[in-house]
């Protein structure tokens, strides 16, 4: 077979981003990470992936469609690369919109390396990062949300995560978007009616009906924009310092955390010097805990600089957890520690439940939540760590199970077009300037439509595709 002809290249801008991406040509990438494995896959995508899979496989007709072929892949010289599984999917009914083919093959580098080589000398390309993702975006098969949620998915690292990320594919935050529009279209229209006929009154109520509809959807979008303090949280995970006096049990907590025997312990006082870290295990969230050098006025120049780091990781965490020997007198914490210590994001952990309680404790930091434990062995790790993941929730340092989490890109817009939607309103109060108002409204529409990619931005899919494996 000769090879089918080569696409022309997409024109490059002077600053190296591609800015008209073809979606008429055939993109190949290896769907699976570079690395030995049982199997991986080669995806390929536009108007030549059924005739590639047919002419590979010896077929005299295309595949038949979303039904697994198993074939022996032959090069154009008639070699015979690997035994493969291939699915075709026909344009119109696939993730990207086109004919779109998926060629499983065994899970070696080299074979991965050869099949996709085949497949651009059959006429296809190298697929750009994110582009069987933008494709489908293109091809109106998925909002820019959902293929944002794409790489989201891919790159969770909890349960939470996980979470958010499957209901913005499932186009949670879409449907918000278009009901938003849609009431704001609504009162727009109003509006409009007004301009165009000065004469007729403003229906109803007049005219702070709308003015107050348009308040209430600002405050919807002001709510929404405000989860985005979570995102953090759910992308990176969060840092919980484990800091206290020397010997209250701060290294028998991170173990009881982490589910691990990690950090040494002993009933040497100034056991723990640098600090070290561990995940907290069976939480939905990502958390690392950090065991940190006994904090306490005076000690040696090597327990100073171990305190130090210990008030560093202290300053840089979003929870605290203070571990205070109950069964002794309150410490004396040096300053810099009390300083830090606020209600918001701390807890102390009262260890040594097993010994009777010290008398004076419970007059010790009293405005701050406590928590009573034996860290001795592993009785109370699981109940710790749930209680951990309460607080957190508790004290919004991190996302309940309900909340929809929106990404720093989505609030930036929200809050946009709730300003706007506020302004508009505000135009809806004596002097009443109806234009003005209708002006805001079209604002906010703009940036309800960034939010789901209805306003073109070339640069702005161009960065954020770019952020994307090749392969997605
Ligand atoms: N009785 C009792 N002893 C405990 C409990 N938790 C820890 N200990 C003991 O307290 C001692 C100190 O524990 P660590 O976890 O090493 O304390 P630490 O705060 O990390 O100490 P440094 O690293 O030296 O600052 C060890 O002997 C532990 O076995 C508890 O709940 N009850
Ligand atoms: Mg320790």
């Amino acid at each position: 077979m000769t090879p089918l002809a080569s696409p022309p290249l997409a024109p490059w801008d002077d600053h190296g981003l591609r800015l008209t991406m073809s979606t008429s040509d055939t993109i190949v990438a290896a769907a699976t990470p570079a690395g030995r494995s049982a199997l991986a896959i080669v995806r390929v995508d536009g108007p030549l992936a059924a005739a590639i899979a047919s002419a590979a496989l010896a077929r005299k007709t295309p595949l038949a469609e979303k039904t697994s072929t198993l074939g022996i892949w032959r090069n154009q010289e008639g070699e015979a690369i690997d035994q493969v599984v291939a699915v075709l999917w026909h344009a119109g009914r696939s993730f990207t919109g086109n004919d779109s083919l998926e060629i499983t093959c065994h899970g070696n580098p080299l074979l991965v390396r050869r099949l996709t080589e085949d497949c651009l000398a059959r006429g296809g390309r190298i697929a750009e990062p994110g582009e069987f993702t933008r494709r489908s975006y293109l091809a109106g098969r998925i909002d820019l949300t959902q293929a944002e949620a794409v790489a989201d998915l891919i790159h969770a690292s909890s349960e939470r995560a996980l979470a958010s990320a499957r209901r913005m594919l499932a186009g949670e935050l879409g449907r918000h978007v278009a009901r938003w529009t849609d009431r704001t279209l609504q009162i727009l229209a109003e509006l409009e009616a007004h301009i165009d006929f000065p004469e007729e009154d403003l229906p109803a109520e007049d005219p702070l009906g709308p003015a107050a509809r348009l308040i209430e959807i600002a405050s919807e979008l002001s709510g929404y924009a405000r989860t985005a303090k979570h995102d953090g949280a759910l992308r990176t995970g969060l840092r919980v310092a484990v800091v206290g006096a020397p010997n209250a049990g701060k290294s028998s907590l991170l173990n009881a955390l982490a589910g691990a025997d990690r950090a040494i312990v002993s009933p040497e006082a100034g056991t723990t010097r640098d600090y070290l870290e561990a995940p907290v295990a069976g939480l939905p969230l990502a958390v690392t805990a950090i065991d940190t050098a006994g904090l306490r006025d005076g000690g040696s120049m090597l327990e100073n600089l171990g305190m130090a780091r210990s008030l560093e990781q202290a300053r840089g965490a979003h929870l605290l957890l203070l571990v205070v020997d109950a069964s002794a007198e309150p410490p004396a914490l040096p300053a810099d520690l009390v300083a830090l210590l606020d209600p918001v994001r701390t807890l102390i952990v009262a260890n040594k439940s097993d010994l009777p309680a010290h008398r004076a404790q419970q007059d010790f930091l009293p405005q701050i939540a406590k928590l009573s434990a034996c860290l001795l062995d592993g009785r109370d790790a699981e109940a710790l760590r749930a209680k951990l993941g309460e607080f957190l929730i508790a004290k919004e340092i991190a996302p309940g199970a309900e909340d929809l989490v929106v990404s720093v890109r989505h609030a930036e817009a929200l809050a946009r077009a709730a300003t706007a939607l506020s302004e508009a309103a505000g135009h809806l109060k004596a002097p009443i300037q109806t234009e003005l108002a209708a002006a805001q409204g079209r604002v906010a529409l703009d940036a309800l439509g960034e939010i789901v990619g209805r306003i073109d931005n070339e640069r702005m899919l161009d960065k954020l595709f770019a952020s994307f494996c090749i392969g997605k």
